[in-house]
């Protein structure tokens, strides 16, 4: 068991890994931590929780040093449509606070460190298919910058301090209990709120574009097992690509209207198109498969089967 900080909890993959992470590490050896959004109550009532903001490194060192933390997951971050609108704001908080916690880190001697990237590392000059582990990585957005500057800050890290570092390079995550924020790819998880509530859905890309998604719990298990994989398995130490799915937004409305008869979607672009254009539309994740022994478990029907059940009992509309 270790003691372990997540910063960023309340957010779509901190509220849930804060949980698994309790299960896993104990309760009381698992700190949330958030800037300044309200804990839900079951992170609130289910073990220590802190507020400090990663752009204050003086507030990460010493919530490190109060509690003897040995494994950070960073995972305070604006995502790309909310960086575009706020790109210095994205650029302090995901890669300046970035920089403050590996800091900190080294500083108090942590084991493990955990941060994530994402498919908005890489841009428009990338292969958009099969996207290789090692490619171009030119992204467009703020957001997409500070992943590679931040891939890249980690495996320095990793290099000059000994401060083992790891990370993945998320697809889009899909998931019924938290919603996603100020994300592209934020339409794969409204289209399910949207289709139970109302029955219909206004979709912010076009029917044809496709990108690579991954259900929550998959996204869950593949961080927990990376985070304890045996080091010298590891030959990534930028972020290692990770993926599950990809469909268009056509083909997630119909799944979709398979278990909401009557469904209608309707497609009206807007600036997250262009944001989703310069995307990746599948992802080579070998090396992790290989590594460190990733597989995923939900497809689309798999998924949409279990999101829109959990779903339908959260909206009470069962
Ligand atoms: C976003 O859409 O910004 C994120 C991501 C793919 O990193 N979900």
């Amino acid at each position: 068991m270790a003691k372990v900080l997540i910063i960023g909890a309340v957010g779509q993959i901190g509220s849930e890994l804060t949980v698994a992470l309790r299960k896993k590490h104990g309760a009381d050896n698992v700190v949330a931590s958030t800037r300044k959004t309200e804990f839900p109550p079951e992170i609130r009532d289910g073990g220590p929780c802190e507020y400090f903001d990663v752009q204050d490194k003086e507030a990460v060192l010493s919530v490190m040093k109060k509690y003897g933390i040995e494994q950070v997951y960073q995972l305070a971050s604006l995502l790309s449509a909310t960086g575009e609108k706020n790109p210095d704001l994205a650029f302090s908080i995901n890669l300046l606070g970035l920089k403050n916690t590996l800091d900190a880190a080294r500083e108090c001697g942590v084991d493990r460190f955990f941060w994530p990237s994402s498919i908005a590392a890489f841009g428009p000059t990338t292969p958009r298919e099969n996207t290789p582990q090692r490619t171009v990585l030119e992204p467009t957005t703020m957001y997409g910058l500070t992943k590679v500057a931040g891939e890249l800050l980690c495996q320095y890290y990793f290099r000059k301090y000994g401060l083992d570092v790891r990370s993945v390079r998320y697809p889009g995550l899909i998931s019924w209990k938290a919603e996603p924020g100020g994300g592209t790819t934020d339409y794969a998880v409204a289209i399910y709120y949207e289709a139970i509530l109302h029955g219909k859905y206004r979709c912010f890309v076009k029917p044809d574009t496709v990108l690579p998604m991954m259900y929550m719990p998959d996204a869950i298990r593949g961080t927990m097992q990376l985070m304890d994989a045996p080091a010298e398995k590891l030959t990534v130490r930028t972020s290692y690509n990770l993926a599950a799915m990809s469909f268009s937004a056509k083909e997630l409305a119909e799944e979709v209207a398979r278990h909401i008869p009557g469904f209608s979607c309707t497609y009206e672009p807007d600036f997250r198109q262009q944001i989703a254009d310069s995307w990746p539309r599948s992802i080579d994740d070998s090396q992790a498969r290989m590594d460190w022994g990733w597989r995923h478990e939900y497809d689309l029907a798999k998924m949409s089967k279990d999101m829109i059940a959990n779903l339908k009992v959260k909206l009470g509309k069962e």
